[in-house]
C-alpha cells in the first residue's frame, strides 16, 4: 500500500512537471501520520480534522494521510520513527515517551494530577511548556495536548478494592520502567507489552489484565476478556498531537503557524469528543458484562505507590522542581 502511494505521488509529480512546467509541482509531499486507535476514536477524529484544517489553510501545500489502527507500528517504535522523521506526525501518549524523554515521565507518576481539569490547566501553561521543551530537544514538536482521561485496572480474576488485591496478578503495562515499578509496588507481576498484543494475551492467559481508560478498554474489546474494571484512576497521562522536528523544520513560518493553530483547534475538539466517548464506553462495557467497582478511598493505593516517586526523584534530581510545581498546584 505504501509503495503504491509513493509511486502514485511520483507519477503525479512527473505528469504535473511535464504538463504544467516546473512551478506547478512545488507542493510538498503528503505527510505520514501515525495513530494507534480505531477510526471512530476521539483521537482519530480530531487528527483527521487537524489535517483537513492544515490542508485548507495552506491552500493544499501541506497535506497528510493518517494511518490508523497502529498499522505503521507499535507506539515505542513509532516514537523512535517520528524522532528520525520517518513518520511526520502522530498522536502519542506521554507514557511510553518517558523511556527516551525524561521530562515526559513526570506525568506518568501515579496520582500526580488532582483531576482532569487540573491536568488541562497545567498542560496548557508552564508545565506543558517545560515538558514540550524536553520533547523538542529530542526531536518531537508538540502541537496540542489531548485528553486520555484516567487509567484504571481491569482483569479476568477479581475486582480490585485494595492494593493487596493486585498481589500475584499478571498485569500488562505500557513500555516504561515507571509502570513496572508501579505494579510491583503492590506485589503484582508487570509485563510491558505493545497495545496491539494485549487482547490475545489476556484471552490466552499470558496476562490476567491491564490498565487503561474506559474508551481504550472498550474500543480494543479488552472488556470481553477481562470483566472486572476497578476505578483506581491511578494515572492521568495527557497525550499529544505532535510533529517530527525534521518535518517541522521543512515548513515555512506561515505553515508552522497554521500547524500550531490547527493543533490547538483539534485539541479542543478532541477534549469535547472525549467526554462523550468516556460515558458511551462505560455504558457499552457494562452492557457487555463488565463489573465496575468504584474505589471510595484511593489513599491506600497512593501510599502503596509512593516508592515510585522516591525512586524517580532520586534518579532524576533535575526534575524535582517540575514534579513539585505540579504537586503544589491548586
Ligand atoms: C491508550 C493510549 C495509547 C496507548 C494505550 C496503551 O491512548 O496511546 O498506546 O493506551 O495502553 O489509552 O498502550
Amino acid at each position: 500500500m505504501l509503495h503504491s502511494n509513493i509511486r502514485k505521488s511520483l507519477f503525479g509529480a512527473v505528469i504535473g512537471g511535464a504538463l504544467l512546467g516546473a512551478g506547478a509541482s512545488a507542493s510538498a509531499a503528503e505527510l505520514r501520520g501515525w495513530n494507534i486507535h480505531v477510526e471512530d476514536y476521539p483521537v482519530s477524529i480530531a487528527m483527521e480534522s487537524f489535517m483537513a484544517e492544515v490542508a485548507e489553510k495552506t491552500g493544499g501545500e501541506v497535506t497528510g494521510k493518517i494511518y490508523h489502527n497502529g498499522v505503521l507500528g507499535s507506539q515505542p517504535d513509532a516514537i523512535e520513527q517520528i524522532r528520525l522523521g520517518v513518520i511526520d506526525f502522530g498522536e502519542f501518549s506521554l507514557g511510553p515517551m518517558g523511556q527516551s524523554i525524561p521530562e515526559t515521565n513526570v506525568v506518568s507518576l501515579p496520582f500526580i494530577f488532582k483531576s482532569i481539569p487540573q491536568m488541562y490547566k497545567l498542560m496548557d501553561g508552564e508545565v506543558g511548556e517545560a515538558i514540550g521543551k524536553g520533547m523538542i530537544a529530542k526531536g518531537i514538536v508538540p502541537l496540542g495536548w489531548y485528553d486520555a482521561g484516567a487509567r484504571s485496572f481491569y482483569n479476568s480474576v477479581r475486582p480490585i478494592n485494595a492494593p493487596s488485591d493486585v498481589e500475584g496478578l499478571k498485569v500488562r503495562v505500557m513500555s516504561n520502567d515507571l509502570f513496572v515499578g508501579m505494579v510491583e509496588s503492590m506485589n503484582g507481576n508487570a509485563t510491558p507489552m505493545a497495545f496491539g498484543e494485549v487482547y490475545q494475551s489476556i484471552k490466552t492467559g499470558v496476562v490476567d489484565g491491564a490498565e487503561n481508560n474506559p474508551p481504550s478498554y472498550e474500543s480494543t474489546n479488552h472488556f470481553e476478556v477481562a470483566q472486572y474494571y476497578s476505578l483506581t484512576e491511578h494515572l492521568i497521562i495527557p497525550e499529544c498531537l505532535c510533529m517530527s522536528l525534521k518535518t517541522w523544520e521543512k515548513m515555512t513560518p506561515e505553515q508552522q503557524a497554521i500547524l500550531k493553530e490547527a493543533g490547538q483547534t483539534s485539541a479542543n475538539l478532541q477534549r469535547e469528543l472525549w467526554q462523550a466517548r468516556e460515558a458511551a464506553s462505560m455504558d457499552k462495557v457494562q452492557a457487555g458484562g463488565t463489573t465496575v467497582n468504584k474505589i471510595a478511598d484511593k489513599a491506600p493505593f497512593q501510599e502503596a505507590m509512593a516508592p515510585v516517586y522516591d525512586q524517580f526523584l532520586a534518579a532524576n534530581p533535575d526534575l524535582v522542581s517540575l514534579v513539585n510545581m505540579i504537586r503544589s498546584a491548586d
